[in-house]
């Protein structure tokens, strides 16, 4: 029987001057070093799909004297390094650039070599710090590429980006094209199989020095909206996350290069999206930053409609600062200038003006 576990969800967000005077104060903790506090804590205990919930003040559970629980509590609040170089402080962009004729979202714009590096160009001016390079589309259905095919569509994308005043990340599940990135200049492996497809991947990600993206997924892209289920999602996640950061620190990649995503839209039915987003404060707890990716996902749709991907943009913004609210530190997007704006708009209100 798996053993009983404790999980955090820090609730009651605070932000701006009211969160540093609560945590002066000994009100509040710093959420992922701050600049927003949880004055509140929902304490979980027990295995997915068997739990019972209780309620705390935040600063009750430092004290409590479980060994355990202040293992979590101190990752859920240490000051995250930068990553990739770029630092954490405020949400970072990462512009999604796709290299595939079937991309569910540029529907073949951006599908030659040579539109791609433009359209990098242009997030990277309208605000992205980072650019995800993928030539292999693992929206729901969709078929694995062949690995030269996949080397083909990306690498001369990433060879093009050269000087692009932002930091290349290479969205991929092979190791040779890891590989074939960093030496392009690539600094991220954006893994939406967490390393796992290619049993050399991990291998090639501590060699390179590659920042890594670990992201969860219940199946492969072909058949994985069939019928996901969970007994409990966001901490069937939250554990799935927890091992492959384990395997990925053993296999020699530091924590400080690890990034996490619980991977909207990936074996996921809309109730399990919600869920895993409305839940984003508690994947604090991993320790390392977290990247979510809302971005014109079919969930949008199941709430407000949308057929066509583009036509999803405001509800990617909503959820993009739902995620940010609770301190996820990468958002990935498609429409980085009006992201940008969106995130601009929250921050002057909850931090002000000069923040
Ligand atoms: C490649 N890709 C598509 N969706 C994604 C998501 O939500 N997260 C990450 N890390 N990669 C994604």
């Amino acid at each position: 029987m798996a053993s009983v576990k404790l999980y955090v969800r820090p609730v009651g967000l605070l932000y701006g001057a009211t969160a540093s005077a609560a945590v002066a104060d000994g009100l509040a903790l710093p959420l992922a070093g701050g600049p927003i506090a949880f004055a509140a804590a929902e304490l979980i205990e027990g295995v997915p799909g068997n739990t019972r919930m209780r309620l705390f003040a935040a600063p009750a559970l430092v004290s409590s004297g479980d060994a355990d629980l202040a293992a979590l509590i101190a990752r859920i609040t240490a000051k995250r390094p930068p990553f990739a170089g770029i630092g954490l402080d405020r949400p970072a962009l990462m512009g999604i650039v796709n290299v595939t004729p079937d991309s569910f979202s540029d529907g073949g714009l951006f599908d030659t070599k040579e539109a791609a590096i433009v359209h990098a160009a242009e997030l990277a001016t309208a605000g992205a710090g980072i650019i995800d390079v993928g030539g292999e589309s693992t929206r729901p259905g969709s078929d694995a590429v062949d690995e030269a095919e996949e080397l083909d569509r990306v690498v001369p994308v990433i060879e093009g980006l050269a000087g692009l005043p932002a930091v290349i990340s290479v969205d991929t599940r092979k190791a040779s094209v890891a590989r074939e990135a960093a030496k392009q200049g690539a600094k991220i492996l954006n893994d939406v199989s967490a390393l796992t497809h290619d049993a050399k991947s991990l291998g090639a990600a501590a060699e390179t020095g590659l920042s890594v993206v670990l992201m969860h997924a219940q199946g492969e892209p072909k058949t994985m909206q069939d019928d996901p289920r969970y007994d409990d999602v966001v901490l069937e996640v939250f554990d799935y996350l927890e091992t492959r950061i384990g395997a990925a620190v053993k296999a020699g990649i530091g924590r400080e290069r690890i990034a996490a995503d619980p991977g909207l839209g990936f074996g996921k039915t809309l109730a399990h999206n919600l869920s895993l987003l409305a839940h984003t404060s508690l994947f604090h707890g991993l320790g390392v930053p977290l990247l979510i990716g809302a971005s014109r996902k079919r969930f949008i749709r199941g709430v407000a409609g949308g057929e066509e991907p583009r036509s999803r943009e405001p509800g990617s913004q909503a959820a993009a600062i739902v995620a940010a609210a609770q301190g996820a530190q990468i958002l990935r997007v498609h429409d980085v200038a009006s992201s940008r704006q969106a995130l601009a708009v929250w921050r002057a209100t909850v931090f002000g003006l000069e923040n």
